[in-house]
């Protein structure tokens, strides 16, 4: 008998240790970097492996536990998303033992780094795409080929080159479209996945992941069961190589759509919320939290929870979030409490947490992606060499690390502060919301169950506000200041004035 409760305490034990490593990134904050534009060490003007190596203290000292690195393998474009070669790192970033070192340093700093993997297609110059053009076995079937353009509303089909066919390409004619299909695709890609994991890759974001396998035109092309069902196998491949890898997917769409990919537990560990992002864009630009509210709202009545949907501002596709605020800092630092306050793994995008902002020189897509700004000067500390070979944007202070380092109240320091609390208060990551009825410049709402709740404000409007707190009367400490608060019936907040209030105690 005393053995067999041995044995279950030792079960009940090792099941509490596996499923904490599995998910290990519950609650933690990652950051986007996108390796081209961080940092530069060599002087080429071309950011480098080395170079986010040498700024982990600089991401750590954001409280992140996770890095997103946009591609970085062997690509002929800037960005990076078509592929030619899985099995090699893009030469311009550095060597495979330059990256390695990178996986090994952000070890030692408890930081996971998570790989761009760019499956739904790969670039046209890619080996298996010019053999499959040849109609070369295996590859014939690699790619989605039709004898005739199929008719419809899609995406986009390309004429072969060689091949007097048409093949599918959802993003134009330079990415031809894998054809998961056929089970040896899906085999190719297992390798490649166990080969990054093996060398030290925590785990990968998944690249327009709602596109992989299409039923027909229009609608059909996205979110198909057959879709779901691939992911499904992939994470448990995945899970079977490193089971406390992350899979975490771009699925563009409303939470609707993308709560299908947890698929009870056995699909996806997690997806960016896209719907999220832009509610809490307008929350805190314009001080109106109703779809806030309302995403907040559809996220609970879902099967997924609701720590599955990954929050973000903004990142490489998306207009970066200064420009959507005109510029203004209270706005940039309401929306970094809404983000750093939501549930689940927040992900921030390299400069986010300066402001950084696209300028009308920085090109479509190169302008959500220029230089990050570490100080002041030319080329804004980025590179020593004297070309710069990728868009710059306004590095004037504030705009810079350096700067705002040195501010105790800039937006910067607002971030690592957020991102500290958060490991303090579970008031901050809860997922229980309760919104106050309010004037509209004012986002209110409470946190967190009655142990551990924050009554959260934020003085949205030009003007300094009494409010009507009178439900809440009591004292607080600001965990932002350590400041107590009383409030008695009415509350004064001035111009952006932003308070984390809080009766909770720290964990332990
Ligand atoms: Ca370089
Ligand atoms: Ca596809």
């Amino acid at each position: 008998m005393r053995k067999i409760v041995y044995c279950l305490i030792f079960v009940v034990i090792a099941t509490c240790l596996y499923s904490n490593e599995a998910t290990w990134y519950k609650n933690k904050v990652f950051y986007e970097v996108f390796v081209r534009s961080f940092y530069d060490t060599d002087g080429n003007g071309i950011g480098d492996f080395n170079g986010v190596t040498e700024k982990l203290d600089y991401i750590k000292s954001l409280g992140v536990d996770g890095i997103w690195l946009m591609p970085v393998f062997y690509s002929p474009s800037p960005h990076g998303y078509d592929i030619i070669d899985y099995f090699k790192v893009n030469p311009v970033y550095g060597t495979e033992d330059d990256l390695i070192t990178l996986f090994k340093e952000a070890e030692k700093r408890d930081i996971k780094i998570i790989l761009d993997l760019v499956i739904n297609h790969t670039g046209k110059f890619h080996e298996w795409f010019k053999q499959s053009d040849l109609k070369v076995e295996p590859y014939t079937n690699f790619y989605v080929w039709a004898k005739e353009k199929p008719e419809g509303e899609w995406l986009s089909w390309t004429k072969g080159r060689k091949r007097d066919e048409w093949y599918y390409s959802s993003f134009g004619g330079g990415m031809p479209d894998l054809n998961f299909r056929n089970l040896l695709v899906r085999e190719e890609i297992k390798k490649i996945a166990k080969y990054w994991l093996d060398k030290g890759a925590g785990g990968f974001r998944l690249d327009a992941a709602r596109h992989i396998i299409e039923n027909g035109p229009g609608e059909l092309q996205k979110d198909t069961p057959e879709t779901v069902e691939w992911w499904t196998e992939f994470s448990q491949y995945v899970k079977s190589v490193k089971p406390d890898a992350l899979l975490v997917g771009e699925v563009w769409a409303g939470v609707e759509q993308v709560s299908t990919y947890y698929n009870g537990g056995k699909g996806l560990d997690l997806c960016f919320d896209f719907e999220g992002a832009k509610a809490i864009a307008k929350g805190s630009s314009l001080g109106s939290m109703s779809d806030f509210i309302d995403t907040v709202n559809k996220k609970k009545s879902l099967h997924s929870p609701y720590d599955f949907y990954a929050p973000f501002l903004s990142n490489h596709d998306t207009v970066r979030t200064m420009n959507i605020f005109s510029n203004n800092f209270n706005k940039a630092k309401a929306a970094a409490v809404l983000l750093l306050t939501s549930p689940g793994t927040p992900f921030i995008y390299y400069g986010e947490e300066i402001g950084m902002y696209q300028t009308a020189t920085g090109k479509g897509d190169n302008g959500k992606r220029t230089i990050m700004q570490w100080n002041v000067s030319k080329n804004a500390g980025f590179t020593q060499g004297a070309k710069l070979r990728h868009d710059i944007s306004d590095n004037k202070n504030p705009y810079n690390v350096q700067f705002q380092d040195k501010k105790k109240d800039s937006l910067l320091n607002l971030y690592r502060k957020l991102s500290e609390l958060r490991k303090k208060y579970d008031g901050m990551t809860s997922e229980i919301y309760h919104f106050i009825e309010n004037d509209a410049k004012i986002i209110s709402f409470t946190k967190g169950s009655d142990e551990n709740k924050l009554l959260i404000l934020i003085n949205q409007s030009d003007v300094i506000k009494k409010i009507e707190m009178s439900d809440y009367n009591g004292e607080y400490t600001d965990i932002l200041t350590d400041k107590k608060y009383v409030i008695r019936g009415m509350l004064a907040m001035k111009k952006g004035e932003i308070r984390i209030l809080s009766m909770a105690t720290l964990k332990p």
